[in-house]
C-alpha cells in the first residue's frame, strides 16, 4: 500500500515537472514569436534607420564646422533571441516580452564610431537637443570605464517614430565610442566567448592593461589634434 502511494506521488511529480517544462517551452516560443514578429522587427528597423539618419545629419553639421569627418562609421542591429534570453536569465527576469521591452535597453541598438573622444560628447549633445529624441539615461563608461576596461558612452534614449496616425516613442541604446575603444571592445567580445576558466584572471588583467593603453592613445591623439587646431 505504502509503495503504491509512493509510485503515485512519483508519477505526480513527473507529471508536474513535464507540465512545468511544457509551460516554459511555450513561454519561450511565444517570446521568440513576438521578438521575431513583423511588428517589433518593423518598428525596430524604422527606429534604427531614423537614428542613423539623425547621425548622418549631425555628422554633416560637424564636418562643415570642423572640416573633418567626425562620425567614421555606424551600425545598427536588433538583438537576437539567444542574446536577449541570456540577458533576461542573467538579470533574473521572467521571460515576458513586455518585461523585455521595459528592462532590456539594447533590444534596438545603434553604434557610432567617432574620430576623437570629445567628438563623442558633441554628437551626444546635438542629439539631446532634438525634439523627437528623449535621453532617458546616460552611462558614461569613458569617464568611468567598466571593471573590464570597457569604454564607451551609452545613451538610452527614446525616439519618436511616426506611425499611421500617431507617433510612438521607441527605446534605443546608442553606443558612442572612438575607433580605438571599438577595436578593444570587438576583440574583448570575441575573446569573452572563447575564454575558459584557466588563466581567466591573468587574461582579464591583460585586457585591462590593453584598455588603458587604448585610453592613453585616445588622449594623446586628442592632444595632438588640439595643438594642430590652434595653429
Ligand atoms: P552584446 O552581446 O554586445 O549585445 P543595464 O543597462 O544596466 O540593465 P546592461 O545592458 O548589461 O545592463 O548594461 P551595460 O553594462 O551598459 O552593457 C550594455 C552593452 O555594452 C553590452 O551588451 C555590450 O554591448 C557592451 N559592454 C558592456 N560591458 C562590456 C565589456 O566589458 N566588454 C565588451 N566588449 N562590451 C561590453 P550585452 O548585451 O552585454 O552584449
Amino acid at each position: 500500500m505504502i509503495s503504491c502511494i509512493a509510485v503515485r506521488n512519483d508519477q505526480k511529480t513527473i507529471y508536474t515537472q513535464i507540465e512545468e517544462e511544457r509551460q516554459r517551452l511555450k513561454k519561450k516560443e511565444q517570446f521568440k514569436y513576438l521578438l521575431n514578429g513583423s511588428e517589433f522587427q518593423m518598428k525596430g528597423k524604422c527606429a534604427i534607420s531614423l537614428m542613423q539618419t539623425k547621425l548622418d545629419i549631425i555628422n554633416t553639421i560637424l564636418t562643415m564646422k570642423y572640416g573633418r569627418n567626425v562620425i567614421q562609421s555606424q551600425t545598427g542591429r536588433l538583438k537576437e533571441f539567444d542574446s536577449v534570453y541570456k540577458k533576461m536569465q542573467k538579470k533574473g527576469l521572467e521571460l515576458n516580452f513586455d518585461l523585455a521591452l521595459e528592462k532590456i535597453n539594447d533590444l534596438i541598438g545603434v553604434r557610432a564610431v567617432c574620430a576623437y573622444m570629445d567628438d563623442i560628447y558633441q554628437v551626444a549633445e546635438l542629439l539631446g537637443r532634438q525634439k523627437d529624441i528623449r535621453i532617458i539615461k546616460t552611462k558614461d563608461y569613458i569617464k568611468e570605464p567598466k571593471k573590464s576596461g570597457y569604454q564607451s558612452l551609452h545613451l538610452i534614449l527614446e525616439a519618436a517614430i511616426p506611425q499611421q496616425d500617431d507617433i510612438q516613442w521607441i527605446k534605443i541604446e546608442l553606443q558612442l565610442r572612438t575607433a580605438a575603444m571599438d577595436y578593444w571592445a570587438n576583440l574583448d567580445h570575441q575573446l569573452r566567448y572563447k575564454r575558459g576558466k584557466k588563466d581567466a584572471q591573468l587574461i582579464d588583467e591583460e585586457l585591462q592593461q590593453c584598455a588603458s593603453v587604448i585610453r592613453s592613445l585616445d588622449q594623446t591623439m586628442l592632444k595632438i589634434r588640439k595643438k594642430i587646431d590652434k595653429i
